[in-house]
């Protein structure tokens, strides 16, 4: 009894320790991970573009409709980072480059960079400052090109 108390605590305690939460997923297939990460940041795109478009100025800057815009980008960008597991350079098509699994940390550093950066383009939305956003923008934007210099190549492999 005291022995089966003792394997119970120490799974929780396993548990515990792992990271939890709706970003973290594990899948039965690479194929699965490519097109849920690709998903992921595919809808980032689309919703971060529509921001770029007020910070450049091609649109009017509406802070409510920048807020929803940088709401979806900040969840999303939470997402993307547990699809990108050891195995998941074959599966699908792909444009991830070796160095997200060799040079891991500095991907890590830079997934958390760009996730920081994010976090902050709803605060300058709702501010209704333009200024306040572009600078917020430009930081995002920053972020997420350092990682597409770093570790996404242009000819698709994997698939
Ligand atoms: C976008 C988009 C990206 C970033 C990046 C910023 O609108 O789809 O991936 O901005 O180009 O440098």
């Amino acid at each position: 009894m005291k022995r089966q108390m003792l394997a119970l605590a120490a799974t929780l305690a396993a548990l515990g320790a792992m990271p939890t939460g709706a970003q973290t997923l594990s899948f039965a297939k690479a194929e699965d991970a490519i097109r849920y990460r690709q998903g992921a940041f595919n809808v980032m795109g689309a919703h971060f573009s529509r921001l770029g478009a007020m910070a450049n100025g091609r649109v009017p800057f509406n802070a409510k409709a920048a807020a929803e815009h940088a709401e979806v980008v900040e969840t999303l960008s939470r997402l993307p980072w547990s699809a990108f597991g050891e195995g998941t350079d074959k599966g699908a098509p792909h444009r991830a480059a070796p160095a997200v699994w060799s040079d891991s940390a500095k991907f890590r550093q830079g997934a958390e960079r760009m996730q920081a950066e994010v976090a902050k383009l709803g605060t300058a939305a709702k501010s209704g400052n333009i200024d306040q956003f572009k600078a917020a923008f430009g930081g995002a934007a920053q972020s997420c090109k350092a990682c597409h210099d770093n570790f996404r190549t242009e000819q698709r492999s994997g698939g």
